[in-house]
């Protein structure tokens, strides 16, 4: 057996390879080259795009805003990384953002994003994201495009099955991908099986601000938990995970973790749980995992240590949690816009499997259970599966809809888009793809309704579709026309990192509620100055904080005399300006961080510690106006035992 598989890897490997050069050598008659296709990703000068991208950044941490058709990147918004271009993470104020129980931890894996939702449709208030590597969930206001909120998530490990939210935004869901011993403990690896347990945490989302916080965590056999969404219209009240590593094995997965014919999708009613919870379910857990939340009003972030989770046994909650086979380690687990389909896409299966929610409800009513794990049902595969797309591909990942009954199936080692019909289950149209196709998306994507006009594949391999930039080059997206029959490729852009899904929605949704500005009147940051004759330097022992304001063209104060070696000097910066598009930025020479840009009616912070003597500028780090080059100041550096007194001014020589 374990041979069959060992040449069934060697087998898709080469495949890989094969198919790779194929397009390769093909290339000269595969690009989009009709006017047709580049009229369709015209956007043309000044003019807006019809929809917004937010396609995540994979290795990079971030989330990148793209418009669609154009492929136009606007912004990348740094989630769970650093960002000197933004201060993010540098500042004072985003600082507590990216704390977590192992202390400040300025990177992660950024995976699958997904968009608010009401009545099963997407809202475009909030964009939600999972960090991997230490597990935690972010929120993203569309108002302003910020990082507004990240709780870790304890109990977990390679945050992966995350982070879909339910059709009223009830819940924003992370599900582990590595199972770990539940508390953590100090135990051999080889006793895995049995002990080590899987947490699917339900995060609660406050309706209004969209406060996240963990309702319940349900902890299960210790599998993989890969991917996940929601049931929606009829299938509402569930939640669905693929599973891989049924075999609970902890070492050479390729070949241990692709041992069973089946592994599972987990079928979760979280209604049922939430009920029981509601009513006194489940028990408190000593744990420990940070909430940080960034306020508007103070332009500052707190982070909060929580000390407990609630955590449910499914054994407790007899009717809740249901496994159905489904074949060859699944990647994908998506449901259709009706809620009636689960789409099981087996890595290793040379068909794709759909589940069908309206069986799966009869089969638990008549209870036809073909046998349990760890004390959770399994259904039977015949009794749940609503049909078979026979051999489609190689390596399905991911399929998303476009709300007309049809599937788009994504296949990594086949390196293609494949379209399917929902119930009839046949192929009607397949795109290669450029190389290698991970996620795609529709925008609406995870929804009742998507808007399906165009598709974006996620490509992992790039080779030779842009001018080489030595050993890296670029991800790449690829953008397909699925308004008819069949596909048309348009247009490929270049990715920011490597993303994993991304989130669209019309641009209508978000345009008419992003800010322009912070109005200075509501900003309640501490160190705010509101007015530049409040500009001050104040010292306290070593600790000098400096209120400054900015407007163009100017910094007030901007000489600054009586600063020593050795103390530690807060920079305080209000840009005063109330006009849209006009931050002011700020650096100072030597400073161990990075620059700030300042949004109009914003107050930022950062550390500066001088270590050498002398009369050191700083300076305007955004072009701001005619005069942003005089934009400029000096500070005087005094030796440590020097009486130098404190002095600041603007506008007349220090005396
Ligand atoms: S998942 S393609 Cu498939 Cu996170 Cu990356
Ligand atoms: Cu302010 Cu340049």
């Amino acid at each position: 057996m374990k041979n069959i598989l060992k040449s069934t890897l060697v087998l898709l490997s080469v495949l890989v390879a094969f198919t790779s050069c194929d397009n390769a050598s093909s290339k000269s008659n595969s690009g989009a080259l009709s006017s047709s296709a580049a009229e369709k990703v015209y956007v043309a000068p000044g003019e807006h795009d019809e929809f917004y991208a937010f396609i995540s950044g994979g290795f990079s941490g971030q989330l990148s805003v793209y418009g669609l058709p154009s492929g136009r990147l606007f912004k990348v918004i740094p989630v769970f990384s650093q960002d000197a271009e933004k201060a993010y993470g540098y500042n004072e104020e985003t600082k507590p953002m990216l704390n977590t129980s192992h202390g400040f931890v300025p990177w992660d894996d950024a995976h699958h994003p997904d968009i608010s939702q009401t009545n099963g449709v997407v809202d475009g208030r909030w964009v939600f994201i999972n960090g991997n590597n230490t597990p935690r969930i972010a929120k993203i206001d569309l108002s302003t495009f910020e990082t507004t909120e990240i709780i870790e998530v304890p109990n977990s490990a390679g945050n992966h099955s995350s982070s879909f939210v339910t059709e009223n935004s009830e819940y924003v869901v992370a599900g582990t991908r590595f199972s770990v011993p539940i508390p953590q403990k100090d135990m051999p690896i080889k006793d895995y099986k049995g002990n080590f347990k899987g947490s699917l945490s339900f995060i609660s989302i406050d309706p209004e601000h969209g406060h996240m916080d963990i309702k319940f965590q349900l902890i299960m056999p210790g599998f993989d938990y890969d991917l996940s969404h929601p049931g929606r219209g009829k299938s509402h009240g569930w939640f669905f995970f693929t599973t891989y590593n049924t075999e609970e094995a902890s070492t050479l997965m390729e070949v241990n973790a692709s041992q069973n014919d089946k592994d599972f999708i987990a079928a979760v009613n979280w209604k049922k749980i939430e009920e029981y919870v509601n009513n006194g379910g489940g028990t408190m857990m000593p744990a420990n995992y940070a909430h940080n939340v960034y306020d508007e009003a103070t332009h500052s972030a707190t982070s909060t240590m929580k000390k407990e989770v609630r955590i449910v046994n499914p054994l407790d909650v007899p009717g809740a949690v249901y496994f159905l086979p489904t074949p060859k380690s699944p990647h994908g687990c998506d449901v259709d816009p009706t809620g009636e389909y689960i789409v099981g896409n087996g890595k290793l299966s040379a068909n794709l499997t759909v589940h069908s929610f309206t069986k799966m409800l009869n089969a638990i009513e008549n209870n036809k259970v073909a046998g349990d794990a760890y004390g959770i049902p399994i259904l039977n595969f015949e009794d749940v599966l609503a049909g078979v797309v026979e051999q489609p591909g190689l390596g399905p990942l991911h399929t998303e809809f476009d709300g007309k009954g049809n599937a788009y199936t994504t296949f990594f080692i086949s390196s293609e888009v494949v379209k399917w019909k929902l119930g009839t289950w046949e192929v009607v149209d397949r795109q290669p793809c450029y190389y290698s196709v991970g996620h795609l998306m529709i925008p609406g994507g995870n929804s009742q309704k998507p808007f399906g006009k165009y598709v974006v594949a996620m490509n992992k391999i790039t080779k030779d579709r842009y001018l080489p930039t030595g050993p890296e080059v670029t991800q790449s997206a690829q953008l397909y026309d699925i308004s008819g029959e069949k596909m048309e490729l348009l247009l490929d852009f270049p990715t920011v990192g490597e993303p994993h899904y991304a989130a669209g929605c019309p641009a209508d949704l978000v345009k008419p509620r992003s800010k322009k500005l912070f109005k200075l009147e509501d900003n309640k940051h501490p160190y705010a100055t509101l007015n530049e004759a409040d500009a001050k330097v104040v010292r306290d022992g070593k600790t000098v904080h400096v209120y400054m304001t900015t407007i163009r063209s100017h910094f007030a104060p901007d000489n600054i005399e009586g600063i020593k070696v050795g103390d530690k000097v807060y920079f305080h910066i209000t840009n005063l300006e109330q006009d849209y598009d006009v931050p002011h930025g700020v650096s100072m020479i030597g400073a161990n961080t990075s620059e700030l840009l300042i949004m109009p009616g914003q107050t930022e912070t950062f550390l500066w510690e001088p270590k050498q003597i002398g009369v050191w500028p700083f300076y305007c780090t955004d072009f701001c106006s005619a005069l942003h080059q005089e934009m400029q100041g000096y500070v005087r550096v005094s030796p440590a035992n020097s009486n130098t007194p404190l002095k600041w001014s603007l506008g007349e020589d220090i005396e």
